[in-house]
Formats: C-alpha cells, structure tokens, sequence
C-alpha cells in the first residue's frame, strides 16, 4: 500500500500559515500538495445549465496515450485497469467535442488503492477512481495534475464545461487512511465493527466510510477537493453517494464552494433512486444544482418497448417537470451501475434510437455515456464498463473494438437539434396524442417562441395523425429535424406521418 512521505518543512510552513490564520481546527494532513505554478484555465462564460448536453467517460475504459504508466494494466481483465489515461483523453477530445456536447464528466481520478480486491469473484481494481487511497495527489495510472489542468483548458477551449467526479463518503477498500496515525480515527470500516446501520454511517459496499460528522473530517475533505477545483478551474463536481452524507455537510459544501470558488459551480448529486420527488430535500436546502432521474431509463426503454400505456408515460414525462426551480435533474440511458440501455433492448437499434430521441426531447440535462454513442454494448457490471470501441484506429484499449458510425450521427443530429431548440431543453411539456402507439407531445418555450412538437411511434406500422399547428409557426412549414417522418399543413392543422418504431423532432427555425 503506497504511503505517501511529506518534507517536514512543508507541515511546519502549512500549520503556521493555518495557525496565523487563525483557524478553529488544525488539520491532521496537509490539505494540498504545493501549489503548481500554472495558473487555472480560465472560465468559461455563464450560461444555464438547463441547456447542457454532459458527456460522461470513464478515463481508463477510453484512449491510451501514455504506455508508460501501464505497469500492471491487462486489457483481457474485465476488472483491472486498461490503460486509459488523461494524455489519451486529451489527444482524442475531439471524438467527444465533435458529438456536439457541452459539458464532460469525468471519473474521480484520485490515486486509488493499489491493489485488487476479490469480493465480485475475479480481481477488481480501482480503474474507476472511487476507491480513494490518496485524495491529495493524482492517480499515476490516469496521469498528472499538469494533464488535467490542460484537460481543462483544452476543454474550455472548446466550449466544453468540465465536472470532476468527487467522492466525499468512504476511502478505498484497505487504504492507507485506516493506519495513517493521522486519520485512522476518522473512519469507519468493516474490518473494526464500528460501521453503522443508516444511510449516513453505513459502510457502503464494505468501503471505509469517513466520519463526515466530525469537523476536523469535514473541513479537511472540503479543503482538499475544493482545493483541486480552484487549481484546476474546474466548473463543477459530480458528487458521489450524496444520500450517505449529511444535509449538514453539503450545506457547508454548498457554502464553501460559493465563497471560494465560484458562484455557479455546479453540483450533480448522485441520490440513488433519485427523482424529482426524491431529490427535492436536497433541493429544499440549495444542497445541489442537479441530481440523476433514475427513473427515466427504466420508464423510456418500458415504453419503447411497447409495455404500458402511453397516457401513463406521457404523466412521467409532465411530472419531472415539477422539479424545485431552479434546480434539474439528469436523464441517462446507461450509466457505470446499471445495465446498459442497448444491452436492455437486445441490440434493438430502432428502439435504442426512439429511445435516445426521448432522452434528448425533454427537461433536464441529457447524460451520454461513454461509447454508447457508436452502439457500445455495454451490458451488465461490469461489462457496463468496457472499452470505448476505436473500430480501425490505432487507439487503445479499444483499438478493433467495432463501432456504428450511423448511430454517432443520429446522436450529433439529436444533439445540434437540442442545442438549437431552446424549446427542447426548457419548454413546458403538453402531452397532445398518448392514446395509443403513436405519442406526441409539444415542448413550448415561451420566452423565445420556439416549438418543437415530438413524435415517436413505437407501433409495427407507419402512424399518422392531424394535430392544430402550433400558433408561434404562424403558417410557416416545419420539418422533422431527425429527417424521417412528413408534415404537411392542412389548414390551421397539421397531418403528420411517422414511420414505424422512430422518432421525429417537428419544428420551424427558430428566432424568424
Ligand atoms: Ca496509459
Ligand atoms: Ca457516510
């Protein structure tokens, strides 16, 4: 296990300068490592969130830049590292920006514990930076703090908002932190019986949980993962485990990170189960800006299959508008823990399609996962995990892996028409046809006038249906922005046709 050493002088200088500062508590362990000289990326321009398209990648699982830092990385393993790193996902950002999407998640990148663990029944490494063993310094395997500094700017550079994905719950299994004289009392874990039995005490997944309650815990974790969203220019972070944390905690965090950060950093909480009802006590307290809709992957991919009535979608869809303004929830199709959504339909591309149609037609911020874009088959944990597939580049981990480039460019199609519909990422939603297989409902946007009235069939035969134009086209001809489906005037109504099992996006261009 690594221990990390200190140069004593670095301890005195940081203990004085917190001692002159006059603060109540004095951290055990230093809070950063010496500050780089490198200035952070500069920000990008405010703009609304409700208006992201956010990319979420797993750094090891998508290019391989650095083979240097690829000792014990063993690519046949489904649970070890594969090689990804910061210097692959830096040379290839531009397969992600290309997408068209605005914001880029990343996985915690911490340095992980070294070793496997074998409670899944094969060897599981920390690939995926939740299991912490060294909050203060970057993990070797993804690369360096310098990398993600230029990440960041590289990113900004494009336009791209970045969140870092932070654990503020538990450490890694066996870390340094449970012997450290520093901190071993500021964990629970399995091994000394001391976990609890609720949300807050527990020892999620057996991981040592820190003891968040405690001030000197709390101020230390703030001081650290604050401290790498300034260095690094950071717009945010994607927050871990949220719901094994107290209110108290992300008060302060909420505080800290708007004092001495940024007003807008943005915060995603990860509220397992979590919905626009489930997630409103965070939102009651101004606790997160966003959380994850865990039920939208279950409900989308249900009614593209044909189970359960379309009314009875269409009252889901109205009811994630009822989220506390102000704040948004997050809609994935697959994620790192659940099945993923081409691996629950079987392959059904038409139906992946429709599906992916909904998650980009309605309010809050649509969440790509890595690869799922190019018909990544995902499947379940942790084939969940797999390598982004390269098709014929010469790109690692993921280098022969086949890709659909067709299904890249339905989701670059879904993507530039959320991006130039306002109506689309913050419309009301009216359900207009939800009695059978054809569903129709309008997302209206009042400040800019902007319509767009979404169709999906999801019937073994083309549908058709005359709905009233919507008034703000004032007698202009739209068109289906996904290309497949007609509509033609007829009056002040509009008759539409649908082909079977896909998805039309009826608008006019907006701002005319
Ligand atoms: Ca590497
Ligand atoms: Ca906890």
């Amino acid at each position: 296990m690594h221990r990390p050493t200190r140069p004593a002088a670095l301890l005195a200088a940081l203990l004085a300068a917190l001692l002159a500062a006059g603060c109540r508590t004095v951290p055990a362990v230093p809070a950063a490592p010496p500050s780089a000289a490198a200035a952070a990326p500069a920000p990008l321009p405010p703009r609304p969130w409700s208006d992201e398209v956010l990319y979420f990648v797993l750094v090891d699982r998508f290019a391989d830049g650095d083979l240097s830092n690829d000792a014990g990385a063993d690519r046949a393993a489904k649970g070890a590292f594969h090689g990804g790193d910061l210097a692959g996902l830096l040379a290839h950002l531009d397969e992600i920006a290309s997408l068209g999407v605005t914001a880029l998640w990343v996985n915690p990148l911490v340095k992980n514990i070294d070793g496997p663990v074998y409670g899944a029944g094969f060897p599981d490494w920390g690939y995926h930076g939740y299991w912490a063993d060294d909050l203060t310094r970057i993990d070797p395997r993804f690369g360096t703090e310098e990398q993600l500094r230029r990440l960041v700017a590289a990113c900004h550079a494009r336009g791209i908002r970045v969140l870092l994905d932070v654990v503020y719950n538990h450490a890694g299994y066996g870390t340094h932190y449970l012997t450290d004289p520093r901190t071993r009392d500021w964990l629970r874990s399995p091994d000394r019986g001391d976990c609890g039995t609720d949300d807050l005490t527990s020892c999620v997944a057996g991981l040592p949980d820190w003891k968040t309650e405690r001030p000197e815990v709390r101020d230390w974790l703030l001081d650290v993962q604050l401290g790498w969203a300034r260095r690094l220019g950071l717009d945010g972070f994607r927050l871990d485990t949220v719901k094994h944390v107290s209110h108290d905690f992300w008060k302060e965090h909420r505080r800290r990170a708007r004092a001495e950060l940024a007003p807008g950093f943005f915060l995603l909480g990860e509220v397992w189960g979590g919905d626009a009802q489930v997630l409103d006590p965070w939102f009651e307290g101004d606790e997160l800006d966003a959380g994850f809709d865990f039920g939208f992957q279950g409900s989308a991919l249900a009614w593209v299959q044909g189970r359960g009535r379309t009314v009875a979608f269409d009252r889901y869809l109205a009811s994630r508008m009822r989220v506390r303004p102000g704040h948004l929830l997050a809609q994935y199709l697959s994620n790192h823990d659940v099945p993923g959504a081409l691996f629950q339909l079987h392959g059904d591309l038409a139906r992946f399609r429709m599906a992916a149609a909904l998650q980009f037609a309605v309010s809050g911020i649509p969440v790509v996962y890595y690869g799922e874009e190019v018909g990544r088959p995902g499947g379940a944990w942790p084939d969940n995990r797999s390598d982004f597939p390269w098709g014929e580049r010469k790109i690692l981990p993921g280098e022969g892996r086949p890709r659909d480039e067709a299904l890249r460019a339905w989701y670059r199609r879904l993507v530039a028409a959320r991006r130039a519909h306002p109506a689309l990422s913050r419309g009301e939603h009216r359900g207009i046809e939800t009695a059978g297989d054809l569903y129709v409902f309008s997302r209206r946007d009042p400040a800019s006038g902007d319509v767009v009235l979404v169709a999906l069939n999801r019937g073994v035969t083309a549908a058709e249906a005359r709905l009233p134009a919507p008034a703000e086209w004032a007698g202009r001809e739209p068109e289906d922005l996904l290309g497949a489906a007609a509509a033609r005037r007829a009056g002040g109504d509009l008759s539409i046709r649908v082909p079977s099992l896909s998805a039309a996006y009826f608008a006019v261009p907006p701002g005319r």
